[in-house]
Parts: C-alpha cells; structure tokens; sequence
C-alpha cells in the first residue's frame, strides 16, 4: 500500500470568490466548495448519519448491493478515481469487490486534506489496494491521475454521494462533459445522484433538527472569519433551507437577522446587510430517473445501468463513452 498526498494549491484563490460572491450586486453569494474546511468536513460526516438525512445511508446501501454486479461491468485492471471522497465509507464495499478480482489503484481527489487523511486511514487496511490522495479541484486531479494511470489501466471515475446535485443542471452537464473528454475507451464513470422526493422530507434533510445542517451552513461565516480575519457575528445570522421548485432544488441560505457591516480585510472588502438579506451558498438538485440518461447523453455518455433505492429515492448509474 502507498499512501502518498500532492499538497494543495487552490487557498489564495478564496479571498477573491469570497470578495466577488459577497461585493456583487443582488443576490449575495459564496461557493459551497467552501463549505468543506476540517470543520465543515467533520460536521458533514455527522450530517450523513443524522436520521433526516438519508442519502449517504442510500448511497452506501446501493453500492454495497451492487458491488461486484459493478464490478463485473468495468473491465480490469482498472484504476479507480474518486471525484470527492470524503470519509470514503461507503467507497470501501466497492474497493473491496474490485481488489477481490485483482490488485486495484484508487486515486482518491479531494479538496479538503483532513477528508483525504480520513479517507486513506478508512481503506488502507483493504488488501491488493495502492493509494495515492490527490489534494485537488476535481478536473484538475482527475487530469493527473489520467496521466498516472499505467498502460492496460482502464479509468473507473466515482462520482458519488450526488456531489453533481450541487451544480446547476447545465453547469453539471459541463461538468460530466469534461470528465468525457479526460477518458479513453473502456474506461468508465459511476454516478449518484439524488432523486426528487416531497418539499416536507428536502426541508426536514437540510434544516435537521439537531441544528448540525445549519452549523455545517454557519461555518462558513466562521471560516471566512478564521482566514481571512472578518468579523462576522455568526448570532446575527441564521441558517435558511428553500425549496426552489423551478429549479428542482432544495438552498441553503444564510440570513442576517438586522443591518449590518462587516468587514473582511484579508479579501479587501467592507460588506453591508439588510435585514432579511441571505448569502446563497448551496444547491442540491434532484434529479428524475429518466432524466439522468439524457444528462449522460447531452454530456457524450452512454447511461449503461441504473440502480434505484427505493427507501430514500436515490440511483447509483454506470456511464460509459457514447
Ligand atoms: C455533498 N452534497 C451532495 C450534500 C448535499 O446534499 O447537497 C451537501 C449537504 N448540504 C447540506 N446537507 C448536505
């Protein structure tokens, strides 16, 4: 086993998102990318085991079901790429089944270094497997991890957990058209995606009753305050989820409870607040079934298989080139 991480270089560029999302005019906004610092990691782990919140649970489920049916569609040797593997639990029953049928390299690609740490500690006890963490944006690791790849390899990408829901549906069929563009033929890409489910159930999941979804949403405020030195007063905020019907989604927002300023010096920036105003800083779309063979299809792919769960709607689809 080698477990070996190539250090980040994405910092610098927060200060000036954190400036543009927060300057503009209209709505404000800060990417959700963000969201995922140690601490916002950490309190994301616990969020996948909140009762509400029951999509990482169906993730799992689905690929601990399906594995070696998985496994039996990708033609070995393979390489595995995870695009965001956060803890890389529910990555473990895959692994499993490919390194069963021979010895497996999984490229873990993360943007947060304590999920990538988390990750190797979760799955190096697994046998046949080599690890190398790439603590990347995910096109750029996935880049690197094409040109690592040995001769005979076919690419296996994971995108799991529904991390596409978090873009805009045209930005997402972008998206999974530049991870086309990366593979060769023979190579492959699984995908979860949540499915649509009622406004009452979306509302429940992402304003859990424990508070942990809005702590998750608040230190984001924190963490602009940790570094880039701002004063946001996180009491003078609250943790808002929205359903967004035109767009299938369910947002998380961040209100100012009064007028306020706040100041953010590391990004050069002095900020005003209405009351009632609301950072926007997540989308989680739904998608329908059907609709994921024809995002697959607009993105240059084939969507080969599809496996549902039905307790908590969520489809776990195996893309290969078109
Ligand atoms: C990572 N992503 C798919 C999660 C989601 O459901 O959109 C992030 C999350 N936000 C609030 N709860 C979970």
């Amino acid at each position: 086993m080698l477990v070996h991480a190539i250090p980040s270089n994405v910092g610098y560029e927060f200060a000036a998102e954190v400036r543009a999302g927060l300057a503009r005019e209209g709505q404000k906004e800060l990417p959700s990318k963000y969201l995922y610092d140690d601490v916002g990691s950490a309190l994301f782990e616990v969020i996948s085991h909140l009762p509400e919140y029951g999509l990482t649970r169906a993730d799992e489920r689905l690929l601990r079901r399906h594995a070696d049916e998985i496994v039996d569609r990708v033609p070995g040797p393979v390489a595995v790429a995870e695009l965001g593997s956060g803890s890389g639990r529910k990555t473990r029953w895959l692994l499993e089944a490919f390194c069963r049928r021979q010895r497996t390299s999984y490229y873990p690609v993360e943007i947060s270094h304590s999920a990538l740490v988390m990750c190797e500690r979760e799955l190096s006890d697994i046998d046949a497997i080599s690890i190398v963490g790439f603590e990347r944006e995910y096109l750029e690791g996935l880049l690197e991890v094409a040109a690592y790849r040995k001769p005979g390899q076919h690419l296996c990408v994971l995108f799991l957990g529904s991390t596409i829901g978090n873009f805009d549906r045209p930005a997402g069929v972008n998206f999974l058209a530049e991870v086309r563009c990366i593979l060769q033929p023979g190579d492959s890409l699984l995908l979860g995606t949540d499915l649509e489910k009622s406004s009452s159930q979306l509302l429940r999941a992402y304003d859990d009753e424990l508070g942990v979804t809005a702590a998750f949403n608040l230190n984001l405020l924190a963490r602009v305050n940790r570094e880039l030195d701002a004063d946001f007063e996180l009491s003078e905020f609250e943790h808002q989820a929205r359903i967004n019907p035109d767009a299938r989604s369910v947002e998380m927002h961040l209100r100012s409870k009064r007028r306020q300023i706040v100041t953010i010096p590391s990004a050069e920036v002095v900020v005003e607040f209405q009351e009632g105003e609301t950072i926007w800083t997540e989308s989680s779309h739904k998608y329908s079934s059907e609709e994921i063979f024809e995002t697959a299809r607009q993105a240059g792919f084939r969507c080969e298989v599809q496996w549902i769960d039905e307790e908590w709607t969520f489809a776990e689809n195996l893309l290969v080139g078109a």
